[in-house]
């Protein structure tokens, strides 16, 4: 594969970007290969700066939902941008957008909007701390809710270790505060909650998707609603991934639990940068300017990205499109699950609806400590492989695959035919 260009925009960007990237993940470390430069999206394809064409699996990490480029979203943005960028003054389209969200999210009577993920996770711990009065925050290992400092903890730390910072620069008296527990661990749940007094919330992923796709287990997430309602604390529930992707009101609409406040971001922008945080109007009434706890952004409600939510959440709502999209992708994950099976290839295939993950690994993957068995060799050989071949993959084990409505059954099954290809060359490792 010819990828001469990318090598040279690579070499420029190194020299004035960190690692040539403005996101870690895209610099291909864990899969050891250089990264793709890309010149354009249409549908479910990518095209990179030498000519190569792709079947996207990755869909930016999630936005793409219905594949690049929609007309219907690029129109809505190109006569936002006529009317001018940015007046840092609230515009009709912010209305618009929050009355959908409110409208489609169970658990949002009111919703601040923001311009990423981290933004509204970091925001909406802010509010629950501010609200409760309480300062201790409890997140799961594996879970990612962006690169805050209260969330950078060592994954792992283990049942009420105080939070050991995972980076450089996140000071220990920030994570003393922080708790990281097991994912789907209910024993290690109700002690956590039980012992410790000063928990302001606990935030979780309701499907991971940052350690691999790990679902919750049944009565996993009923016994954290349970326990937090009974115990006064906030249940946060980080959606940017899962928020209209697997369903119009998201995974609390999909499991039919409820949480306190939530984080959106991803695609409820259609590609721009929008993230939200909402809940409960008597927890978001405390956010400045109406109450005293304060959070602010020049851009946040954009006009372009407020254009551009509307745009793409106007095609979501429309009748039958999970129904189509879950079907189509749980078919395809179904057919992957075979495949592995024939290839005697040890592959657990997590999914739920449009978001998968084939972890290489023996055992059952539900939690960070099994997710971290998968041999990430094997998936390194993998998506260099499929790479080869025009499949664009994760570059990491622990992402997740997404399928969006623009993938054709004619694209699915030419993944389809070349994972065989690539797990039977896999094996014979
Ligand atoms: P951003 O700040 O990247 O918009 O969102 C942070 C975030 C929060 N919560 C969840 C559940 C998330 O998955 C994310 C970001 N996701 C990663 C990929 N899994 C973004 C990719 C990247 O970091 O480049």
């Amino acid at each position: 594969m010819e990828n001469t260009l990318s090598a040279t925009l690579f070499s420029s960007a190194k020299k004035v970007i960190p690692g040539g990237v403005n996101s870690p993940v895209r610099a291909c470390r864990s899969v050891g290969c250089d990264p793709l430069f890309i010149t354009r999206g249409e549908g479910a394809e990518l095209q990179d700066a030498d000519g190569n064409r792709f079947i996207d699996f990755v869909g930016s990490w999630g936005p793409m939902i219905l594949g690049h480029a929609h007309p219907e979203i690029v129109a809505a943005v190109q006569q936002a941008a006529l009317k001018g960028t940015s007046f840092g003054a609230p515009t009709e389209a912010e209305v618009e957008l929050a009355e959908m969200v409110a409208a489609a999210v169970p658990c949002i009577e009111k919703v601040r909007f923001v311009n990423s993920g981290t933004e509204a996770t970091m925001s909406a711990v802010r509010l629950a701390r501010g609200y409760t009065g309480k300062n201790m925050v409890v997140k799961f290992d594996g879970c990612y809710h962006g690169h805050s400092d209260s969330f950078l903890v060592k994954a792992g730390s283990g049942v009420l270790t105080l939070g050991i910072p995972g980076s450089p620069g996140v000071p220990e008296d920030i994570v003393k505060n922080t708790l990281s527990i097991p994912y789907n661990d209910v024993v290690a749940l109700e002690k956590t909650l039980r012992e410790k007094s000063d928990i302001a919330c606990v935030i979780i992923e309701p499907v991971a998707g940052n350690m691999g796709c790990v679902p919750p287990v049944a009565g996993f997430l009923e016994t954290l609603r349970r326990l937090t309602a009974e115990l006064g604390i906030v249940l946060i529930f980080d959606e940017v991934i899962t928020g209209f992707r697997l369903s119009y009101g998201g995974a609390q609409e999909y499991f039919g639990i409820t949480p306190d406040l939530c984080c959106l971001g991803k695609i409820i922008g259609g590609g721009l940068p929008v993230g939200a945080y909402g809940g409960k109007q008597e927890i978001m009434d405390c956010i400045a300017p109406d109450g005293d706890v304060y959070q602010a952004g020049t851009l946040s409600g954009n006009p372009l990205a407020m254009a551009a939510g509307i745009a793409a959440l106007k095609l979501l709502g429309e009748p039958g499109f999970y129904d189509r999209l879950n079907k189509k992708a749980e078919q395809y994950g179904a057919a992957l699950k075979d495949i592995a099976h024939r290839a005697s290839l040890p592959v657990q295939l997590n999914q739920v609806g449009s978001l998968l993950t084939g972890f290489f690994t023996e055992g059952a993957v539900v939690d960070f400590t099994s997710a971290m068995k998968a041999d990430t060799n094997r998936y390194a050989i993998h998506y260099r492989q499929m790479l080869s071949k025009g499949i664009y993959l994760a570059p990491s084990q622990f992402e997740v695959a997404f399928v969006s409505a623009a993938h054709t059954q004619e694209q699915l099954d030419k993944a389809l035919e070349l994972t065989e290809w690539s797990f039977k060359k896999v094996g014979e490792i």
